[in-house]
């Protein structure tokens, strides 16, 4: 949502100061106005005395976030700028099932997966086939959207990414006009993955219509808060589409495909009456197995309301007019 460009990306410290200043400021708006009156470059000096636009109550809350305040709602509070969740829970609670279906192991089991050097073919029915390597990717501006991450197991998260439209990305392929539907792969390599030993027909793919991955939400993700991605979150490189449930943003790509005909994913494959191919966040639709009314968000107690595409209805409902979100799950 909030785009900061790659020249403002920061090494932590320094983000965590400025993270603080947007926060304190209240509103996003004043944060493009404030960017723009200082060319661009903020000094930081500044950000961190900024005084507190909002009369919202500033709770240190438990985290191991260095310096980052989490600010309580007050009455102007809008449901898309909730608090951030902390590092500490995004880098250690976490589903990649290559290494384990135990969210609390997977920063442990990941750790040594390696990462670079690493490349993404993008191949299928584009005009110019082409293999980026991560140094190639990494040139495309990097720039940070704020977003939501609603898995399908009825928890979230709020994810500060770094990273670049896919839809950039596409453009540069030129998909011809066969192309329907893009098709993701994730790494796949036993030696280093304990986790596909469990006979699930791996590697982990995933898919998304052309539109939906030609959408300004829609991005690659090669960092969050500022920093590189950790093995757990999808290094080097994963996908972020912040109005479907959690297990369509695959991680650890290393095939694009466009394709006429509608993926499969790894999940549809092992569950199809479960896991359709949109799983677009919706409270009205369950799981057949659970309720998506409510979701625990990670750091807070009890429960809030889900909300139709996770939050984000004005800018996708449209890539779904005319369509039972039911029957489409
Ligand atoms: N390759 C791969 N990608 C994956 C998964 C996985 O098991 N393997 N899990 C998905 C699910 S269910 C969720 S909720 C998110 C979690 O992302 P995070 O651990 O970075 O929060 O990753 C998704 N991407
Ligand atoms: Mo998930």
């Amino acid at each position: 949502m909030k785009k900061i460009p790659s020249s403002e990306i920061t090494p932590e410290y320094l983000y965590l100061s400025r993270r603080k200043f947007i926060k304190n400021a209240g509103m996003a708006a004043a944060v493009t106005a404030f960017l723009a009156a200082c060319g661009g470059k903020i000094p930081f000096s500044q950000s961190t005395s900024a005084p507190s636009a909002s009369s919202g109550t500033l709770s240190a809350e438990k985290t191991d976030t260095p310096d980052y305040t989490v600010e309580e709602p007050n009455e102007n509070w809008n449901p898309v700028d909730d608090p951030l969740t902390d590092y500490e829970s995004i880098t250690n609670y976490n589903n990649y099932y290559e290494f384990t279906t135990d969210k609390n192991r997977v920063a442990e089991l990941s750790a040594n997966f390696i990462t670079d050097p690493w490349q993404v073919e993008v191949t299928g029915l584009v005009a110019n086939p082409r293999t980026f390597s991560m140094e190639e990717l990494l040139k495309f501006e990097q720039e940070e959207s704020i977003y939501r991450l609603r898995c399908v197991e009825a928890w979230s998260m709020v994810i500060p990414w770094i990273g670049f439209p896919l839809s950039k990305l596409l453009k540069e392929v030129q998909p011809s006009a066969e192309a329907k539907y893009v098709q993701f792969t994730t790494a796949y390599d036993p030696q280093q993955m304990p986790g596909t030993s469990y006979p699930y027909p791996w590697p982990y793919k995933e898919g998304l219509r052309l539109d939906e991955a030609m959408h300004d939400l829609t991005i690659l993700a090669t960092g969050l808060y500022g920093k590189t991605l950790l093995p757990q979150n999808g290094a080097p490189v994963r996908l972020a589409v912040p109005w479907k449930y959690g297990f369509k943003s695959i991680k650890s790509i290393v095939k694009i495909e466009l394709v006429t005909e509608m993926p499969v994913s790894l999940w549809m494959a092992i569950a199809p009456q479960e896991y359709g191919f949109y799983a677009n966040v919706n409270p009205n639709v369950n799981h057949p197995r659970w309720s998506q009314a409510t979701e625990r968000r990670i750091g807070e107690n009890g429960r809030r309301e889900t909300l139709l595409f996770n939050g984000y209805e004005d800018e996708v409902a449209g890539l779904y007019a005319g369509m039972d979100l039911s029957e489409w799950y």
